[in-house]
């Protein structure tokens, strides 16, 4: 007999593959339903580079999130001379492999994979939290997006999930994202050497 709590997790896979469906739709409302005009970057990869770095740790996971990746890449048109892929042994070594890639100013972003699975002690936590605060600073620090594309799950089948299973791809949805900021620091860009109300879009 099912127990108030079997019900509960049922809820919660419910909820939970509600909110990868909205994720697969970028999450972000529509355009149309925000109210003015606002600025947004484009999906087209079109002449932009970019810069991967996969964590080779549980591998058999950063290659499924590489593979989602690399298809969008191409989906988005991104040219392959255009991209970088870099490895890294895991994903603490992630933030000093964006930095590098930042610091050749070839980019136009940076897209880290990583898949940080908790295992039986507190190891999780130190590279979980490190390698996302360290991607954050190097975001920051360069002013280039740097996508955190990186699973933080219980366990393997959580993670095979969301690369490129029932949930989605993390690096499919990493490239998106990284494309989306690069063009949209593009627009920022002109706006910020047009002159003053020159491009009268934003209200
Ligand atoms: N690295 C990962 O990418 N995922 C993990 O799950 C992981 N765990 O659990 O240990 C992991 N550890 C290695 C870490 O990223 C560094 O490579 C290592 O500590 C050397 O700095």
């Amino acid at each position: 007999m099912a127990s108030a709590d079997d019900s509960r997790d049922v809820g919660l896979d419910q909820e939970s593959a509600r909110r990868s469906a909205e994720m697969q739709t970028h999450r972000l409302p529509a355009v149309e339903d925000v109210e003015g005009e606002a600025l947004r970057g484009s999906a087209d990869g079109t002449g932009l580079c970019i810069a991967v770095v996969c964590s080779r740790f549980n591998g058999h996971v950063t290659g499924l999130l590489l593979a989602g990746a690399l298809a969008e890449l191409d989906r988005r048109g991104v040219a392959e001379a255009d991209r970088v892929v870099a490895w890294v042994p895991g994903a603490f070594e992630l933030p000093l492999g964006a930095m590098a890639m930042a610091g050749t100013s070839r980019f136009d972003a940076v897209v880290c994979l990583g898949a940080v699975i908790r295992g039986e002690t507190s190891h999780y936590d130190f590279v979980a939290g490190q390698c996302a605060a360290g991607i954050q600073r190097v975001q920051l620090d360069t002013k280039l997006p740097v996508v955190f594309g990186v699973l933080t799950t219980e366990n393997l089948a959580q993670a095979l999930q969301r690369a490129g299973g029932a949930l989605g791809n993390k690096g499919t949805e990493a490239v998106a994202t990284a494309i989306e900021m690069a063009n949209l620091l593009g627009e920022l860009a002109s706006l910020a050497a047009a002159p003053s109300g020159a491009t009268g879009k934003v209200t």
